[in-house]
């Protein structure tokens, strides 16, 4: 396979990033040949986390739409994972046999070759594209699970705020120094997590009286009238669970509530209500409950300001290999 490729090792360096546009975020590597950055995420998911999850990073799940996003795929994989292929932004699952990219791009546009008994869609159940590092495309399960890589094309009034994020819906509050993003869509716990995880956060922990006092303020300005949906509006889902032992309450970094610096729960509760509650939330008045997990509440992401920041003396962009198909 490897024949097929003349590899030309030039070896991206930090003069080929532009020092005139503000970095994304530290995890995603800027590329010159796509104006704009790739992460590799190496844990492998299905098609439809690995949408989620590059869309919840602020980027789309990419696809090599053109040669310049196909030779840029290509250069991560070779580097980090040079056997294995990747999920594409490629999928009919809205409609099996409609293959369009996450962008909408049928894919009679992209340019592709198929891999050797491709397109195969076995039991038709292949309803999402991979690409093997060579850049030719196979279908597959949606439910099987892929390494991906999202991508991040650059815009040009692209800002990074305070809060060391392009997201301009964290608001940063020197009483904690940390910043909150309300997110008035509401998700399960888990998927609210995962949210915040992925815009370089975590669901909030309450760790004062003084944060709390944030939280009322926050919930404040977001009135019921102003989200949209069937859900109960006074409560919002933070940073406890009970990590699987009922009735005992640990935050996501595993300290008691005690130990986070803020306790204090609505009157009668936590009452584990039927059929059980077993994580955290907080009401307007900034008072805790526990509250159903698979149900879906608004949620506020804690981040850290310096959570997606690179320290720039350390800033490597010398170890992507840069290959290109000559075929
Ligand atoms: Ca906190
Ligand atoms: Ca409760």
């Amino acid at each position: 396979m490897y024949k097929s490729f003349i590899f030309i090792c030039v070896y991206f360096t930090s003069s080929i990033v532009s020092t005139n546009h503000v970095n994304f975020r530290c995890d995603y590597k800027y590329l010159d040949v796509i104006d704009g950055w790739m992460k590799l995420h190496e844990i492998p998911a299905n098609w439809h986390e690995a949408r989620l999850r590059c869309h919840l990073e602020g980027a789309v799940l990419a696809s090599p739409l053109n040669s310049n996003l196909k030779f840029a795929m290509a250069s991560m994989m070779i580097l980090k994972t040079p056997k294995q292929s990747v999920f594409t932004g490629i999928h009919a699952t809205f409609s099996r046999g409609d293959f369009f990219s996450v962008e909408g791009i049928p894919l009679k546009k992209i340019p592709h070759k198929w891999a050797p008994s491709e397109p195969g869609n076995w039991n038709d159940q292949e309803n999402c594209l991979t690409m093997h590092f060579d850049g030719n495309l196979a279908a597959k399960s949606c439910s099987a699970t892929f390494n991906y890589i999202c991508y991040k094309k650059r815009i040009p009034d692209m800002v990074v705020t305070e809060c060391g994020t392009v997201d301009s819906k964290y608001v940063h509050y020197d009483r904690t120094n940390s910043c909150y993003k309300f997110h008035g869509v509401p998700r399960t716990w888990s998927r609210a997590y995962m949210t915040c995880a992925a815009e370089g956060g975590y669901l909030t922990i309450i760790n004062s009286e003084k944060e709390a006092g944030i939280i009322r303020e926050i919930f404040a300005q977001h009135l019921p009238a102003s989200m949209v949906g069937n859900f109960w509006k006074d409560m919002a889902f933070v940073g406890f669970h009970d990590w699987g032992e009922h009735g005992t309450w640990l935050t996501v970094q595993g300290q008691t509530l005690e130990e986070a610096g803020y306790a204090k729960f609505a009157p009668g509760e936590p009452n584990n209500a039927t059929t059980g509650e077993y994580c955290g939330g907080v009401y307007r008045t900034g008072l805790l409950d526990d509250i159903w997990c698979e149900n879906v509440y608004a949620f506020i992401c804690e981040k850290d300001p310096n959570s997606l920041l690179c320290d720039p003396t350390s800033d490597s962009f010398d170890d992507i290999i840069d290959i290109r198909n000559v075929n």
